[in-house]
């Protein structure tokens, strides 16, 4: 058994739109995402979430509240990616560009589902109507996915 990856995802949500960012390196590289990244040793999730959000962006998040769980396969690699979703609409600061990503605020009906990771389009629709949402999906490489499931919860998962 090898233990999952824990990753968080910030999505800065305000009236009818949502602040993405182009990853400029790294992991996911050349598409729009929400902030984040691995939980280090020591902290908190939520620790993890708001602390990647200021890196990334430079935003100080009042309050995030976890509303999404997904979980990642690619085949041939034995480690899951846990992603915990994160969202809040209070902040400090003004987004500006740091090394990883370039943040853009996008309209709600007008989210670049063409150049974000392929689950997006799947998940998107239930964040932003504002429920809990829990997901599971199998990728090959890192343009296909080749099974998921995906549910509205009451509760995330512990
Ligand atoms: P770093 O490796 O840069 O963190 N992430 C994903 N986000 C979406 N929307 N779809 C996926 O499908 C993802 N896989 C990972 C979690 C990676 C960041 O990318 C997110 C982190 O916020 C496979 O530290």
């Amino acid at each position: 058994m090898v233990a999952n990856k824990v990753l968080t995802l910030v999505l800065i949500r305000e009236h009818a739109r949502v602040l993405l960012g182009m990853k400029k390196r790294g992991f996911g590289q050349g598409r729009w995402n929400g902030f984040g990244g691995k939980v280090e040793p020591g902290e908190t999730i939520l620790q993890g979430a708001l602390r990647e959000l200021k890196e990334e962006s430079e935003l100080e998040a009042k309050c995030l509240d976890e509303v999404g769980r997904l979980m990642f396969e690619f085949v041939g690699e034995p480690q899951l990616l846990e992603v915990h979703v994160f969202t809040g609409s209070k902040y400090e600061g003004v987004p500006k560009e740091t090394h990883e990503m370039r943040p853009s605020w996008f309209s709600t009906d007008n989210i670049p589902f063409r150049e974000m990771w392929p689950d997006d389009i799947l998940w998107f629709p239930l964040f932003l109507k504002g429920v809990k949402f829990s997901g599971y999906f199998l990728f090959e490489g890192h343009d296909k996915i080749i099974d998921y499931k995906l549910n509205e919860v009451d509760e995330l998962p512990v």
